[in-house]
């Protein structure tokens, strides 16, 4: 099963023909996974081995505007800058595009406005995928459901699957070959007084992707077996945490859940870290605060950056600690 014949049965009698100039608008705020997807059945389909679930940061995203153009090739502009068309991001998001195009008929401007830094581990092919998936849809006018939606989102990048909502959102793995059954859906809880504070060690590119990283886990880490399990455990946790706000129970479970991430691809060879000193130094700053009595946790992505886990009524003391931290609204 290819990504074009998911694509086929999403659209089928939808057409995926405009004018010149026509235009297409979306918006997805980006995810940070509070129980991780660290893991593939399907790699062409970016099905995942696990079920996860993550919560959207307000106000830090992906808006996107997708204009039919005249040019002989799609032009990619990140941030009010042209990229080059041999990035690994055009490229990315080119074939992407070829996935909906009839006969090569149409060729796009993607203007894409990121609040977040690109490849960082801060989940920015999440949100830019769902943005294009939601502008895809304003283009052509296909009213697909968020459902639908969120299966294209996760052809384009397995975490994107998520961010189609605000709010907790849970993607569920599926069973099925073609992965209709893989998309995600809000997970319907509000919990206003919880912040997410990112901490940037560096806004550089990532050194591995975690596309080939999550591979190699797979492939060869003695410590992937136990995964699943992990899951599983840390899942059910994590939803009582939500329905009943136990903050130390979402908290400590997020925060085991990430590490024991890291840990699956540690045991990979060759390994991956992720990790650069800073980010230990501030892990060992939290394990810290925790001992004085501060409620704080962290989870920590395909990236150096670590990402605080702490309640509204903490902020002015986490700000004194990391002065540099950015607190992020949910
Ligand atoms: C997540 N990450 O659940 C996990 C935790 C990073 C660590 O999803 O290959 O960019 O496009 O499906 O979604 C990052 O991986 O990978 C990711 P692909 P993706 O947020």
């Amino acid at each position: 099963m290819q990504k074009s014949d998911v694509v086929k049965k999403i659209l089928a009698g939808k057409k995926s023909s405009v004018s010149k100039l026509s235009q297409g608008v979306g918006y997805a705020p980006t995810n940070i996974a509070l129980c991780k997807y660290w893991g593939k059945r399907n790699s062409e389909l970016n099905l995942p081995v696990t079920p996860s679930l993550s919560v959207a940061l307000l106000e830090k995203g992906a808006k996107t505007i997708l204009t039919v153009s005249e040019s002989e090739k799609d032009v990619v502009i990140l941030n009010g800058k042209i990229l080059n068309s041999d990035t690994g991001f055009v490229q990315r998001l080119c074939h992407y595009l070829d996935l909906f195009r009839e006969q090569a008929a149409w060729k796009l401007h993607i203007d894409i406005n990121m609040n977040i830094p690109v490849a960082a581990g801060l989940a920015s092919s999440a949100c830019g995928f769902a943005a294009i998936s939601i502008a895809l849809n304003d283009l052509f006018h296909w009213e697909l459901s968020k459902q639908d939606l969120s299966i294209l989102a996760r052809l384009g990048s397995g975490s994107a699957a998520r961010s189609l909502w605000n709010g907790f959102v849970e993607w569920h793995k599926g069973e099925r070959d073609d992965g209709m059954d893989s998309y995600a859906e809000p997970y319907d809880v509000t919990w206003p007084a919880l912040r997410v504070g990112i901490v940037s060690i560096t806004h550089a590119e990532k050194s591995v992707s975690s596309r080939k990283a999550m591979q190699q886990t797979v492939e060869n880490s003695v410590l992937y077996e136990s995964w699943p399990k992990k899951v599983a455990e840390d899942l059910a946790k994590i939803k009582q945490a939500l329905r009943t706000n136990d903050f130390t129970l979402l908290g400590s479970t997020a925060e085991s859940n990430a590490l024991a991430m890291h840990a699956t691809m540690l045991a990979s060879w060759p390994p991956v870290c992720y990790f650069l000193p800073e980010t230990i130094a501030t892990m060992h700053k939290i394990w810290e605060l925790r001992q004085q009595g501060i409620a704080v946790y962290f989870t920590e992505d395909a990236g150096p950056n670590v990402k605080l886990l702490f309640l509204e009524k903490d902020v002015a003391q986490i700000k004194q600690v990391f002065p540099e931290v950015e607190v992020v609204s949910v």
